[in-house]
């Protein structure tokens, strides 16, 4: 049964006189409507919550939002099942990855910026002065005030929350954008916000698209303070002009063009196994996903056809199945893009070394948005397949030979999001990780988080950090006082 979904403004429910519709990748299927919101909507939740900054909300200390935002974790807990089904429905991602990544880190986000900040201080300086008596100077933090969260689609809770929770913790209000393909999973958590007794203008969900829209509605409000956003860097640009009038604070997580190494001296079924995962989870919608893989001339050969047969044995199936290792894409709009790269690479003398096209199933999922996994090899660094990121299960793999090399070969792109090393030489682990040009280097792993690392990228990937004290420093911002003693 589709569901209908409302915009979440000064604490009520509210639809609005234009609608889209919210598609299941699966199989093409009506998954919801969706009431966009208007200028007049945005106008509403921009009131609201500016209001709810002096209500309230503003009086609490950080320890009673915390209190608040656990509540919000329990109520996110409770509805687990809703939540799971609600980003399958909109992404078509395996459950048992919904089940064990995108709704726990959901929750993870308000028990982890909860605690942290209400167990926060901020730091004090003693200081001589002329006449001998002294002063003292402190700082008191403060939230920036209204935030515009706006979020995409490949991990749409996880994303979410992932700014939503240190905003709110850090006593800000918000209005939240989640991307137009995966509203589901937000509105069900304007539900729980609501039942948790939030109070009403702290947080507000807008429903709509970019340009034209909810995003460019919220980027170019004068009420709005700070822009929070995640996704393309193309669309990152377009923010920070949006902004640029009013001076809003930003930060930014944008796209990748991530660089797996792989040495000769790693442990090869370790590496592969991770190359598995960092290449095709989640479809290849990870920002953090290898699409550039580097291996030593020596083990090259072994490691392409060792790849294949794994790219090959994924199982593609419907998310519900416990068996399925991955789903469609997106969306078939985003299926287009991925193929036209499929094509490119072809016309950039590409060797196809498995995948390159649609599967066919034989029943409804041949009306929904899937692709095949796929390992090309043989292009030349300058290829655009080589430089542009595609966003799907797809991989580039090329030799190298020297170490200064393979370190070149990574750092040679537009982007520097996150990187995959294999070794098990740990002076080697070492010194190629601090070379690398991108804010996240794993070394024999992939995607292994802790939330208080500071997480980003440089160059095109992005501005700021966010992760533990990282996040809360961006959603707020120290007043010095100066006490002459
Ligand atoms: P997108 O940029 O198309 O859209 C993201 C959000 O921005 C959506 O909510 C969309 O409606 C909104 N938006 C689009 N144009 C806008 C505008 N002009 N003004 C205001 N809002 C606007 O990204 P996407 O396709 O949803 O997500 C995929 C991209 O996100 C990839 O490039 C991926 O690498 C990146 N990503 C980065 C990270 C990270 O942490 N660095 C994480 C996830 C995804
Ligand atoms: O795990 C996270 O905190 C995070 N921000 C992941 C981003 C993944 C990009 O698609």
């Amino acid at each position: 049964m589709p569901h209908e979904i409302k915009n979440y403004v000064a604490g009520q429910f509210v639809t609005s006189k234009s609608s889209f519709d919210d598609i299941n990748p699966v199989d093409g299927s009506l998954a919801g409507t969706v009431h966009e919101a208007d200028q007049a909507t945005v106008d509403r939740a921009v009131g609201a919550a500016r209001e709810a900054l002096h209500g309230p909300w503003g009086s609490m200390s950080a320890a009673e939002r915390g209190v608040l935002l656990n509540k919000v974790a329990d109520g996110i807990e409770a509805r687990f099942d809703d939540f799971v089904a609600a980003e399958i429905a909109d992404t078509g991602k395996p459950l048992t990855q919904a089940r064990t990544l995108d709704i726990p880190r959901g929750t993870a986000n308000f028990r982890f910026f909860a605690n942290l900040v209400s167990t926060s201080g901020t730091e004090c300086f003693e200081m001589g002065t002329p006449d001998g008596a002294g002063a003292l100077n402190y700082s008191v933090q403060k939230p920036l005030g209204v935030v515009g969260v706006i979020s995409p689609w490949n991990l749409p809770f996880l994303l979410l929350t992932w700014k939503l929770a240190p905003a709110l913790a850090a006593g800000n209000t918000v209005i939240a954008k989640p991307s137009e393909e995966t509203p589901a999973s937000a509105a069900l958590l304007a539900e729980v916000m609501h039942e948790a007794g939030v109070p009403a203008g702290v947080f507000n969900l807008v429903n709509g698209f970019g340009p034209g829209s909810a995003g460019e509605f919220l980027t170019t409000h004068t009420g709005v303070d700070a822009i929070t956003f995640t996704g393309e860097s193309a669309t990152g640009s377009a923010i920070m002009r949006a902004a640029a009038d009013n001076v809003k604070a930003l930060s930014f997580e944008l796209g990748g063009k991530n660089a797996a190494i792989v040495f000769d001296d790693a442990d090869l079924d370790q590496a592969i196994d991770g190359t598995v995962r960092s290449v095709f989870s989640n479809c290849g919608q990870v920002c953090l996903c290898s699409e550039r893989v580097y291996v030593h001339d020596s083990i090259f050969d072994e490691f392409v056809s060792r790849l294949k047969v794994r790219a090959e044995a994924l199982r593609m199936g419907h998310p519900e199945d416990e068996q399925t290792e991955i789903g469609p894409l997106v969306s078939k709009a985003h299926r287009d893009k991925v193929l036209s790269y499929y094509e490119l690479a072809r016309e950039e003398g590409a060797n196809i070394v498995t995948g390159g096209g649609i599967p066919g199933f034989g029943d409804e999922r041949d009306q929904g948005a899937w692709v095949e996994p796929t390992i090309l090899t043989g292009l030349p660094e300058s290829a655009r397949c080589v430089r542009e990121e595609i966003f799907g299960p797809v991989c580039h793999i090329a030799p190298f030979v020297t170490e200064e090399q393979a370190v070149a070969m990574a750092n040679d792109s537009a982007y520097g999001l996150a990187a995959a090393i294999w070794t098990t030489n740990l002076s080697r682990a070492h010194r190629v990780a601090r070379q690398i040009e991108a804010g996240i280097v794993w070394v024999n792993t992939w995607y292994l988080r802790d939330l208080r690392t500071p997480f980003g990228g440089v160059k095109l990937s992005g501005i700021g950090r966010e992760g533990g004290v990282h996040s809360l420093n961006f959603y707020s911002e120290p007043t010095n006082i100066c006490i002459k003693l």
